[in-house]
């Protein structure tokens, strides 16, 4: 059980009112509220040990640097990799994404295929366009169906020995749909495939274990999971990481650089060019111990009340529909009025100190499948409570009478 009123002091923006009134924060999928623990975190970082890392001799730069590494090693056991060095430090998702559709240019020729998921956000679905279009190989996508799952019996039929990656979320921002991606990853292995995980959605509620589902990479962003913006992870099996090129080249990278040749520095470094998030990778590890004392089992089944009890409320408007009604899902409700466009739900709710999503969610293919422009999309996080669900139903009902 948890205490929520305990949880929610820790957050000092929860107190804020927005347009007079009391915010109620429920654009969670797009970025969490931070704990005091994570902004003290930052200010200390500065006020004490701030120096660039991995370069100097001096104490300062020696301090930041373990606390850089220390952090590493937290995210490491967090996500159960074999090793630190396969815990790559990114700005965030799109970031790792990138990284790695780059990396397989050197890989991918004519007539290869990328398997990715109609269920995609556009960072998982742009860079592979890119690579295709680079390389000659063939985007193919796994269809979903009404209820915004996947269609896996199609999943199993599109794979073959042209299929080369195969790159799909753990949860969809849009719709909240838990993908089966351990089946995924196993049958895509069957055909020699390598398997990217967007983890960006699922890490706010669950502890991926890489060495369990044997992906051969899992990113996801810091900021979606108490952290602060412009960090995120980028986990990818060694052998990977040792064969694709590094994505970025500049400092810290290499081993050697003359006009005529460079060589890279080992792992992780090879990746990590240039002057990177500091404060943010260290802080990263405070966050996940923040989250790690809450416990994720206890983050799931509270999450899932909400759920629960939000779906049911919104369901007592008339006209109102959910998009994405999986069997397996997260706390995200993602929905539309008859006759009232989304955009205008948000605005009026806004005004009443509810901040919600509205829009596409960057997964216009998934709104294309629904012929809709958008949707109003609710997402909660273990801080969020029953009543200010309440207080969003009623906003929404205010909504939908000025607007009808
Ligand atoms: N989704 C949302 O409101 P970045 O921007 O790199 O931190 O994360 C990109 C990203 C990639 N994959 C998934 C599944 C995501 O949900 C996101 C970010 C936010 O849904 C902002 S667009």
């Amino acid at each position: 059980m948890l205490d929520i009123q305990k949880i929610r002091a820790d957050f000092p923006i929860l107190t804020q009112k927005v347009n007079g009134k009391q915010l109620v924060y429920f654009d969670n999928g797009a970025t969490s509220q931070k704990p005091k623990v994570v902004i003290d975190a930052i200010t200390k970082y500065y006020e004490e040990i701030n120096a660039n890392i991995h370069r100097g001799v001096h104490t300062l730069s020696q301090l930041a640097t373990d606390a850089y590494e220390v952090s590493r090693g937290k995210i490491q056991q967090h996500i159960n990799a074999k090793f630190p060095y396969e815990v790559i430090f990114t700005s965030g998702t799109t970031h790792g994404i990138n990284a790695i559709a780059n990396g397989f240019a050197s890989i991918l020729k004519e007539g290869d295929e990328v398997l990715v998921s109609a269920l995609e956000h556009h960072s998982n679905i742009v860079p592979w366009q890119m690579l295709c279009e680079k390389t000659g190989a063939k985007l193919v996508v796994i269809p979903m169906n009404d209820e915004g799952e996947l269609i896996i019996s199609e999943f199993d039929k599109l794979l073959s020995d042209k299929t080369k990656v195969v790159t799909v979320n753990h949860i969809s921002n849009a719709l909240g749909t838990l993908n089966p991606i351990k089946y995924i990853i196993d049958k895509a292995h069957e055909f020699g495939a390598a398997v990217l995980i967007d983890g960006a959605q699922a890490v706010p509620h669950l502890k991926p274990d890489v060495q369990e589902l044997d992906c051969d990479f899992y990113v996801f962003s810091g900021h979606k999971i108490c952290g602060p913006t412009g960090v995120g992870i980028l986990y990818g099996k060694e052998e990977w990481l040792r064969k694709l090129p590094p994505y970025q080249g500049g400092g810290e990278m290499i081993a050697t650089v003359s006009f005529e040749k460079t060589t890279y520095a080992d792992l992780p470094h090879k990746f990590e060019a240039g002057t990177p998030n500091i404060a943010g990778g260290i802080v990263l590890g405070t966050a996940i111990d923040y989250l790690n004392e809450i416990g994720f089992e206890n983050i799931q089944a509270y999450e899932h009340e909400l759920l629960e009890y939000g779906t049911k409320r919104l369901l007592e408007i008339d006209g109102l529909k959910i998009f994405g009604t999986a069997k397996e899902k997260t706390s995200v409700i993602s929905f539309n009025i008859e006759g009232v466009h989304p955009y205008d739900i948000g605005t009026i709710i806004d005004k009443l100190g509810i901040a919600v999503r509205t829009g596409h969610h960057c997964a216009q293919p998934i709104m294309d499948f629904y012929q809709i422009p958008g949707t109003i999309r609710a997402s909660f996080a273990f801080y969020n409570t029953k009543e200010e669900i309440d207080i969003f139903v009623e906003a929404v009902k205010k909504a939908k009478m000025m607007l009808s």
